[in-house]
């Protein structure tokens, strides 16, 4: 029977042991949201990427921590057990306008979500499939760009979901401050498609050069991070502006708005698609999750840099 949750329960956290150890020790820890598993894939492949994704940061040297929301508890680091409660069904998606009133409730956990918890625990690196943003035709804009604009960590994604006004999305990244590194690429990611036509502030090679680009925007007091890892084989822009087309009409015709319109046309394209557009965002999740690891893993090799910069800074 569920645990009966009064008003005046304090918030806690709770950190898995593998997770707490790696943080203490300093060793590269990779933060992986689960929104994407409770409202972004169909079941079962949902459940098997949560898996898979986990598998690759563990194959690149980093400790995964799933992040998620269990009976309104902010959990770091899910077991097996808990990514299949998520996987199963029914449970929110949390983004930080409802993130202290779950009571109870099982959720995942948008970028934004997400990234407010990460931090909470000190990680520093986290990834995803695409960042929300600003959504065509309305006032929708995604929390995940004000979060990216508080908290400092380095997100690694496949630029802005396709499905979003994707050069308004870039914009507000300028605003907020939110450097955006175009990994391998000048151009910054389309998600579904490896490159938009949106020329990027810089383009870095290696995750060496990403790490040490990070630690001195920590180190100037900067908020989120954004690496934009093109997907390595996505659609063709003519294909996707169809099945883009199509979502957009179907979500207006239902007359969908708020959470709902991301999940809503992620699972149109898909359909359109005849599963397409899955296959891409599986490929492009696994991609971002070894990027973020070898990145957290140049990042706790050069920890100790930080003062040295700092050092010269306060000359
Ligand atoms: N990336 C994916 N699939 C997803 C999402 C990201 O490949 O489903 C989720 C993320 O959790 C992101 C959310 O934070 O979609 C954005 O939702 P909204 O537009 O309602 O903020
Ligand atoms: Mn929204």
């Amino acid at each position: 029977m569920r645990q009966q949750v009064r008003y005046h329960d304090p918030v806690t956290l709770r950190i898995a042991p593998t997770v707490c150890q790696a943080l203490r020790m300093g060793r590269p820890v990779v933060a992986l949201e689960s929104a994407l598993i409770t409202h972004g894939l169909p079941w079962p492949r949902n459940l098997e990427l949560a898996h898979h994704l986990e598998e690759t940061v563990c194959g690149a040297g980093a400790v995964p921590a799933t992040v998620g929301i269990l009976q309104g508890v902010p959990v770091v680091g899910l077991s097996c057990d808990e990514l299949a409660v998520l996987a199963n069904g029914g449970a929110d998606k949390v983004s930080l306008w409802n993130l202290p009133t779950l009571l109870g409730r099982d959720a995942g956990t948008t970028v934004a979500a997400t990234l407010q918890i990460a931090q909470l625990a000190g990680i520093r690196v986290f990834a995803t499939g695409g960042i929300g943003g600003v959504h065509h035709d309305s006032h929708d804009v995604s929390a995940d760009l004000s979060a990216l604009a508080r908290f400092p960590l380095l997100t690694v994604c496949s630029g802005p979901k396709s499905i979003l006004n994707v050069e308004a999305t870039l914009e507000r990244l300028e605003s907020y401050g939110v450097p955006t590194i175009g990994y391998r690429s000048s151009r910054l990611a389309g998600f579904h498609l490896p490159e938009t036509d949106l020329p990027l502030p810089v383009r870095l090679d290696t995750p060496e050069a990403v790490a040490h680009a990070f630690i001195n925007h920590l180190l100037l007091g900067g908020p989120g991070f954004v690496v934009s890892n093109p997907v390595s084989e996505g659609l063709a822009r003519g294909e996707l502006e169809n099945y883009l087309n199509g979502a957009r009409r179907d979500a207006a015709a239902a007359g969908v708005y708020g959470k709902d319109t991301t999940p809503f046309l992620l699972a149109r394209l898909a359909d359109l698609s005849g599963g397409r557009t899955v296959e891409v965002n599986l490929r492009l999740l696994v991609e971002n999750a070894a990027l973020a690891a070898r990145i957290a893993t140049s990042l706790a090799e050069r920890a100790g840099e930080g003062t040295l910069v700092s050092g010269v800074l306060h000359e």
